[in-house]
């Protein structure tokens, strides 16, 4: 990208032309979004802020990356261009890391903030994961919080937002990058400070739900809402979720906020807010996914892994459907399973045959919602087992533990398919993950209807978890589907997906602050 074409980009009111634009379409890996951020900022590094750190402390000089592609894009990046990154803890260690780059590669710094665990558990049981995520996951009944939650959760906020302002005085970032439910308010407690700021960006990871009418709108929300106001732009996964949050702006702001289809304004107390809530569907590296599914090595070891877990091809002679995602409610593992046992009872000829394979890690065990869940889904499967059990076969196999994406892409390409069940998921990269993993080949993916996945591209097969039955005629229908016609699919699916990358996500959410901030300054950036 040129200076020149950054100019041509710099239209505040055109959001096709900036995301749509060639020079960020092409992207295709990490060494187009280095050059991409090199030249839309120059050498100012990025402040990336998560709950979560992106490396696990493992000793002295020793650190591992956790699973999950996004965090590592951005890990990615921050190692190439130098960077800041602010994260609460969850790993030993000191409390600032050099992140070492490749050899010639600067790194970045982590800071690792500690907080004390009784704060820690009303900031991420309590209001995160008590109250935002199952009421962002339409699951009202499962929320559990207290006023004194929310009282951490703003606390936690105001903590991080203090160590961004500290870090301010050490040097200047391009902008400031902060992520999903957890960090709301960061932003907001940022602004009291009355500093001068860079940019402030925002992405929600999650579903927006439509706008509370019974009852009103929680005094909660209203607070949430706000605060995403601070920020200078909010991405979101979908356009149903951003325009589910303007209704919420509009519910709770009415005639003083208005939205002319690419900057949202809303007149607060300190003066009018404008703010650019923007459509991201985030993605994956697809060729990434591609390559590990194909290695001959990796591809060996899932078939030693599989046999150990008697899904080999003698054991379970149909194979086996996949499933890979932490033990979450709303993943909706009691709806795969009975969509399972549909199956077996549109086709009993699968019975003894046909596995479904589920990978499922368990996660939040500190919030009582996700125990009662775990056990709910492990003696739902136990009794699936006991009933169709045959021999060494097993209708159910599950694995409760991460695995390494090395062995996730060959686990995927040897399936018979791919379930995804989510009742509701902002976006689902396990999906896309399975698409390039296939590499064009023939086994089905059948996605919830309700995954952002599912809105944002064509084509897929779709189930639903609220009608199990209909979703076991769906996934019957496409296991016996001519598989040239599913490659087909793929092949298709695996091409948006290569022009749809994490690499072009990350640069569309970063290029409109970027230009802002450069067209402020009254200068571009240099490339460095
Ligand atoms: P998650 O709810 O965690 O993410 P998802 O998008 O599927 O859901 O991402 C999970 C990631 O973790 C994938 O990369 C997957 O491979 C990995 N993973 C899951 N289970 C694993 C296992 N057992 N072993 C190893 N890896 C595993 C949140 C939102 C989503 C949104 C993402 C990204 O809830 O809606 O898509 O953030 O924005």
């Amino acid at each position: 990208m040129t200076p020149s074409s950054l100019a041509l980009l710099d239209d505040p009111h055109s959001a096709d032309n900036l995301s749509g634009s060639p020079d960020i379409a092409g992207l295709r890996g990490p060494e187009d979004l280095v050059r991409f951020y090199r030249e839309a900022a120059g050498t100012a590094p990025l402040l990336v802020v998560t709950n979560r750190e992106p490396v696990v402390w493992k000793g002295e000089g020793c650190l591992s990356l956790p699973p999950g592609g996004v965090s590592q894009t951005i890990h990615r990046l921050l190692s190439r261009t130098g960077g800041r990154w602010i994260a609460l803890r969850d790993s030993g260690g000191p409390d600032g890391l050099r992140v070492p780059g490749d050899e010639g590669d600067p790194g970045y710094r982590l800071d690792r903030m500690e907080i004390p665990p009784a704060l820690m558990e009303g900031h991420y049981a309590g209001f995160s994961n008590g109250v935002l995520w199952p009421f962002f996951h339409d699951e009202p009944s499962r929320i559990s919080g207290s006023v004194e939650d929310l009282v951490a959760y703003r606390e936690v906020n105001r903590r991080v937002a203090a160590r961004v302002l500290e870090s301010l005085r050490e040097s200047s970032p391009s902008l400031v990058w902060v992520h999903d439910y957890q960090m709301a308010l960061v932003g907001r407690e940022m602004r009291r400070s009355g500093s001068a700021l860079p940019p402030l960006a925002f992405f929600w990871h999650i579903p927006w739900v439509e706008t509370p009418v019974s009852g009103g709108i929680p005094r909660w929300l209203g607070e949430i809402v706000t605060g995403l106001l601070s920020y200078d732009q909010v991405g979101f996964q979908t356009e149903l979720y951003r325009d589910r949050f303007l209704e919420t702006v509009f519910a709770l702001f009415g005639s003083r906020a208005s939205w002319d289809g690419e900057t949202l304004s809303v007149a607060m107390e300190g003066g009018i807010r404008r703010i650019h809530p923007g459509v991201f569907p985030i993605s994956i590296d697809p060729d990434h996914f591609r390559m590990m599914a194909r290695d001959p090595a990796n591809t060996l070891r899932a078939r030693l892994f599989l046999s150990d877990l008697g899904l080999d091809e003698k054991r379970a002679p149909g194979g086996y459907l996949i499933s890979v995602d932490r033990l979450d409610y709303s993943k909706g593992f009691l709806e795969r399973l009975d969509m399972l046992e549909a199956l077996y009872a549109l086709d009993p000829s699968r019975l003894g045959r046909l596995s479904l394979l589920q990978v499922a890690p368990s996660t939040r065990l500190s919030v009582d919602a996700y125990r009662r869940y775990a056990e709910a889904a492990e003696s739902r499967a136990a009794e699936l087992n006991r009933r169709y059990a045959k021999g060494d076969w097993r209708p159910v196999v599950t694995v409760s533990r991460s695995l390494d994406p090395s062995l996730l892409a060959p686990l995927y390409n040897l399936s018979r398919g791919c379930l995804v069940t989510a009742t509701r998921d902002g976006m689902n990269l396990v999906a896309k993950e399975f698409l390039a993993s296939q590499d064009g080949g023939g086994s089905p993916l059948f996605v919830s209807r309700h995954t952002g996945t599912a809105m944002t591209m064509e084509g897929l097969s779709l189930v639903d978890p609220a009608d199990p039955a209909l979703s076991a005629r769906m996934i019957h229908e496409g296991l016996i589907l001519d598989p040239r016609r599913v490659e087909k699919k793929n092949r298709e699916a695996l091409a948006f997906l290569r022009e749809h990358n994490v690499y072009r996500w990350m640069a569309s959410n970063l290029v409109r602050p970027l230009l802002s901030a450069s067209s402020r300054s009254g200068t571009l950036a240099r490339p460095a």
